[in-house]
């Protein structure tokens, strides 16, 4: 019996450092041209790293890239266009939110947001971002949950 709680024990207190390590992990977002009833999307639109993290997408439908939105990162962060058809990597080392889209689709709703470090200090200049047709009509309420 005593055993068994042992193992209990053992076992929450493993799970509970994997949930609590993984929050502040890498995060990896697949590029693709339908997901449920989306077509054109990144499979996450809003992900939260921290300092020093590294989000990954995948190229895992052709013809899609990231590129960060003028005006829509923290500044002093660079520009940032990714290949078409190419898996990309970033690494954020500058706290912020970071708004980004797909140059070609734009227009179709695929955006995406990270948040680094949970400093939300450059909310104000996402809000001011110019977004094109569906975007425009998604993106208040990512922006709001952010
Ligand atoms: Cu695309």
């Amino acid at each position: 019996m005593l055993k068994k709680n042992l193992i209990k024990f053992i076992v929450s207190i493993s799970l509970l450092l994997f949930s609590s390590n993984s929050m502040a992990a890498d995060e990896t977002i697949e590029m693709l041209n339908k997901l449920d009833k989306e077509s054109m999307v990144f499979s996450k639109k809003i992900v939260r790293v921290d300092i020093g993290d590294t989000v990954y997408w995948k190229a895992t439908d052709k013809g899609h890239n990231v590129e960060f939105i003028k005006g829509g990162v923290p500044e002093g962060v660079d520009k940032f266009k990714t290949k078409f058809n190419k898996d990309a990597q970033y690494t954020f080392n500058v706290p912020g939110v970071y708004a980004y889209w797909c140059t070609p689709h734009k227009s179709m709703g695929m955006i995406g947001f990270v948040v680094v470090g949970n400093d939300k200090s450059n909310l104000e200049d996402i809000k001011k971002i110019k977004f094109y047709s569906r975007s425009k009509k998604i993106a208040p309420d990512l922006i709001n949950s952010l």
